[in-house]
């Protein structure tokens, strides 16, 4: 059962009433005990913010380490153990905006770890500033009259190297949201999941959602499907872009 993989005694988490990051929780375990990931054979990994915590709700070995970190603590625990499958959660901020550098130099050196990025496009655990997956014009709490910048393109920046595979995908579409992370957890080198999902509270009600379903709806009629085998993703286009199946 998917739940022997999640601590239930401490819920009711702590995310607000809500928000997306349940939904992955609920999705990467059930797409673990399907793949037979267990105490025995996994380990994930989680940085700060909000999605960070998740880590700490998996009921195997897991490592809530400081801002930014996921990705050398990970790679620390694949060099030494290279038979764990490694998963690090975390949010956009964590992982793109202090942990940038070590995603750059992660996914040149095609570590097989699969990342899964919930990306609600602000820095939600500290109030909703601006984060680097920001859009621009976006009001913020640190940008009250508009975020100024151009947000990263994480596929353009995953897709540098020879080999890669970036998938995105959103918390509204659970059952491609699932097979985004099955596959990602197969591939064997560095594979980055990029979840768009709703921080209702930090995010959505400074631009006028009312409820978390809202945002869900909002992802239901703005993304749609590219079909398989796509070389690029198009915005707003959910799926998969993988390139070099060898072993690294
Ligand atoms: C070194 C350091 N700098 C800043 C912080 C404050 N801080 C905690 S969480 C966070 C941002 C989290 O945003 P994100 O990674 O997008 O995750 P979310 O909360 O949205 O899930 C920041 C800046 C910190 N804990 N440590
Ligand atoms: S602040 Fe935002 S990201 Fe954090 S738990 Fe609440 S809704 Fe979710």
């Amino acid at each position: 059962m998917f739940k022997d993989l999640l601590k239930t005694h401490l819920f009711p988490t702590s995310w607000c009433p809500g928000c997306g990051i349940g939904g992955i929780m609920a999705q990467l375990a059930m797409a673990m005990d399907e793949m037979g990931l267990n105490q025995s054979n996994s380990v994930v990994v989680g940085g700060i913010g909000c999605t960070g915590r998740m880590a700490g709700y998996f009921n195997l070995d897991s490592v809530y380490t400081l801002h930014g970190r996921t990705l050398p603590v990970a790679q620390g625990i694949k060099m030494v153990n290279p038979s764990l499958k490694v998963i690090i959660i975390s949010g956009d901020g964590d992982l793109a905006s202090i942990g940038g550098n070590h995603l750059i130099h992660a996914l040149r050196r095609n570590v097989d770890l699969a990342v899964l990025c919930n990306n609600n496009e602000v820095y939600g655990l500290t109030g909703g500033q601006a984060g680097p997956t920001t859009p621009q014009g976006t009001p913020t709490v640190s940008s009250p009259d508009g975020s100024p910048y151009e947000p990263l393109n994480l596929q353009g920046l995953l897709k540098t190297g020879s080999r890669y595979f970036y998938a995105r995908t959103t918390v509204y579409h659970q059952v491609h949201l699932k097979r985004c992370i099955k596959e990602a957890i197969q591939w064997p080198g560095f594979a980055f999941v990029d979840i768009a999902s709703q921080c209702i509270e930090n995010n959505g009600r400074r631009l006028g959602f009312k409820t978390g379903y809202e945002m869900l709806a909002m992802f239901r009629d703005k993304y749609k499907r590219a079909p398989d085998g796509v070389e690029s993703l198009a915005p707003l286009e959910i799926g998969l872009v993988k390139r070099g199946e060898e072993q690294p």
